[in-house]
């Protein structure tokens, strides 16, 4: 099958068409980039959801939750999982195929687990080539598992028109760390577990947190399932305003900024590091290389303002 097949039959549907292009793409190289040429951008960054928290929060298990509510559905409902700590034979990623096996038989649920171990710059390109495979195919939504953990972790901006940053209690997540990070980007916030000592501690100290940047909370119990209607209902509400807005985003300016921010570091990251690699000596101080670089950068390519 020649690569404009393959795409046809992946927007007919074909998971076996879908399948080969996201390995060609995972493959790299000229053939992935000729691949994606043809693959339509997606519609509406509100078909896609980013759910990101720190290790052991929960995401999967509310995942799992999320994906028996939206294959009810009428359309596809598509989960990329992004572990960029573990490769694929490691046990995180294990454990969540055993977890979401039971949906595997559903022809209406495209999971797709993807490690990249060693390679940070990347995972926001990869993971943006594949949500776009899968929405192309007819995922909506898309979800996509992160962590959520510094960069990492604010990178899913760049990709998901909603985030749904998740917290749960005894994680050492505390709120000021979660203010300097991803409560900046976040249009929800979950606060999973709220069956364990501490949640409803949390949860107002969270409220009242996220009072001054008109956010929202929600708790959820991803073991029982408390909360997670109240959680499609808002995910549900959001994606229809993000449809509605001109620009596609329910969220104020200085959160779209945050997010465009947050999405020109990614593209810049693997440039910057090329650009770093080919410097002879890093013996200077960090600061002053960190200058050099931004300020080499600057003059190659004018910026422009149109
Ligand atoms: N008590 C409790 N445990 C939970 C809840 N949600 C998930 N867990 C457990 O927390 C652990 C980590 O969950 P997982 O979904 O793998 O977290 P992830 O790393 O964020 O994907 C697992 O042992 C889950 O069973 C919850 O709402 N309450
Ligand atoms: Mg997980």
């Amino acid at each position: 099958m020649n690569l404009t097949a393959i795409i046809a039959a992946l927007q007919q549907g074909d998971l076996r068409a879908l399948a080969r292009a996201i390995s060609i793409v995972e493959a790299g190289g000229a053939t992935a980039e000729a691949l994606l040429d043809q693959v339509p951008l997606l519609a509406s960054k509100a078909d896609v959801v980013g759910i990101t928290g720190a290790p052991g929060a929960g995401k999967s298990s509310l995942l799992d939750c999320l994906i028996e509510v939206y294959k009810q559905r009428d359309s596809r409902v598509g989960v990329v999982a992004v572990d960029p700590t573990s490769s694929v034979h490691d046990g995180a990623i294990l454990g969540d195929r055993i977890r979401w096996m039971r949906h595997a038989c559903s022809p209406n649920v495209v999971i797709r687990s993807l490690a990249s171990r060693g390679s940070l710059g990347g995972v926001s390109a990869a993971t943006a080539a594949v949500v776009r495979l899968l929405a192309a195919a007819g995922c909506r939504p898309v979800f996509v598992e992160t962590v959520g953990v510094g960069q990492i972790g604010s990178e899913i901006a760049g990709i998901a028109g909603l985030v749904v940053a998740l917290t749960a209690p005894g994680l050492g997540d505390d709120i000021q760390m979660m203010k300097a990070g991803v409560l900046d980007v976040a249009d929800l916030v979950v606060l999973n577990k709220a069956d364990l000592p501490g949640a409803s501690a949390l949860h107002s100290a969270l409220a009242a947190e996220l009072e001054h940047r008109g956010g929202r909370i929600i708790s959820t119990n991803a073991i029982d399932g408390g909360g997670v209607a109240e959680l499609v209902g808002a995910i549900d509400e959001l994606r229809h305003a993000a449809g509605r807005t001109p620009n596609g985003h329910p969220v104020d300016r200085s959160r779209l900024e945050a997010r465009i921010v947050e999405h020109s570091l990614a593209l810049l990251r693997p440039r910057l590091r090329a650009r770093l690699a080919t410097m002879a000596n890093l013996n200077l101080p960090p600061d002053d290389l960190a200058r050099i670089l931004a300020e080499a950068h600057e003059t190659s390519r004018p910026l422009s303002n149109p």
